[in-house]
């Protein structure tokens, strides 16, 4: 039945055609399905389907979402007291996800960036206490994760706690209250909505030391109990990192923690200024310019997409979902890097034709 389906876009490949979103049998959750779900970070206009082009792309490719910012601290709570929330944009972008009957991720709850100052400020002339900071820390989640409970079926709970080297970062989170806020926003999260998946998310995990920092991280929380059931890897990839022996290396070991994996931010940087720096901390995004892409990075960008899902696919009985950190070129934060599937006019890469054919391969082989 599989190969049957693709047998036509198979044949489309080998003339030499490129596959059309519009048309083409195969789409990425089409392709995917026996092995993980295919996901994409959404912006505000298309969820709201005023990007009309894009909103038609993601129902027609994608089977999961997440939002790439309006689920942020910052975006979702600005302002201290019961009257500091703002769930409109957050509201729509649900909405949107149960419409079309996606697997909808929610993104993110404790993270060192884009949480307003006030959080870690005391009120007029009190000092701030740990007290305080994890009471707003619990408030925070026990409101958003209870508002959308049963709906949002897998939060990032914390995001991005630790540094290069594997150690916790000095984050306002750490500072304020200590090693334990970590455990403490599993917990909160677990209590909002038991069922929900719950996420530890970071990046660059592939590469050793920080690797053995997440493992060290979970394993510990595991031992105290503490309900995370999920990991994700962002991958903010660039032409060469990960590798696919690096990566394998990785998954293989994350296999060890018996979580489900989901791959939560994937791109592809193809700016030069990006083979230099591939960390995606907010506070380094390279702010590349336009006309930096390295020579021939439509066949780079293809040649690593199709060298990354070959080990996704490899390891596809611990991978559930597949996230790409944007729909078009032009939508991407790394968006003079080229980094997605799909151009600036919603058309297709060759780095699409590249990963479905990667889909097909794994088919085969069956
Ligand atoms: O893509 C996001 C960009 O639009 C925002 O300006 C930025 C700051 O909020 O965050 C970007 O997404 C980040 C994600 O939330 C966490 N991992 C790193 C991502 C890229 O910086």
């Amino acid at each position: 039945m599989k190969s049957m389906r693709y047998s036509l876009a198979a044949a489309l490949l080998a003339l030499g055609a490129t596959a059309n979103a519009a048309d083409s049998p195969a789409t990425l959750k089409s392709a995917f399905q026996d092995y993980f779900m295919m996901g994409v970070a959404l912006n505000q206009r298309q969820f709201t389907e005023q990007d009309t082009n894009g909103a038609a792309l993601v129902k027609l490719q994608f089977n999961s979402v997440s939002p790439e910012n309006v689920m942020k601290w910052q975006s979702l709570h600005p302002r201290l007291g019961p009257d500091g929330y703002n769930f409109g944009p957050a509201d729509r972008y649900v909405e949107f996800g149960e419409k079309n009957g996606m697997f909808i991720v929610g993104h993110t709850l404790v993270w060192h960036s884009q949480t307003p100052r006030w959080v870690f400020e005391g009120e007029g002339t009190n000092a701030i206490t740990r007290e305080v900071v994890l009471q707003r820390m619990r408030d925070h989640i026990l409101t958003v994760v209870g508002r959308y409970k049963g709906r949002i079926k897998a939060w990032d709970v914390v995001n991005e706690a630790l540094n290069e080297d594997g150690s916790l970062r000095p984050s306002p989170w750490y500072r304020a209250i200590g090693e334990d806020y970590i455990a403490k926003a599993f917990e909160y999260a677990h209590e909002a909505d038991p069922d929900a998946e719950l996420r530890y998310n970071d990046y660059s995990i592939e590469n050793e030391p920080k690797r053995n920092g997440v493992i060290a991280l979970v394993k510990k929380l595991q031992a105290q109990n503490v309900p995370i059931s999920g990991l994700g890897s962002q991958t903010h990839a660039n032409l060469t990192q990960p590798s696919a022996e690096l990566l394998d290396a990785a998954l293989t070991a994350f296999a060890g923690l018996r979580l489900p994996i989901s791959i939560t931010e994937l791109d592809v940087n193809a700016s030069q200024r990006g083979q230099r720096n591939q960390s995606a901390d907010v506070s380094q995004n390279a702010q590349a310019v336009g006309g930096d892409v390295v020579d021939a990075a439509n066949q780079k960008l293809a040649d690593q997409y199709a060298s990354l899902f070959r080990v996704f696919l490899k390891h596809h009985r611990n991978i559930k979902l597949v996230t790409f950190w944007g729909l078009t070129d032009r939508d991407s934060w790394r968006r003079f890097g080229t980094p997605l599937l799909f151009d600036g006019a919603w058309k297709p890469k060759p780095a699409f034709d590249a990963v479905i054919a990667e889909a097909m391969k794994a088919g085969d082989a069956k």
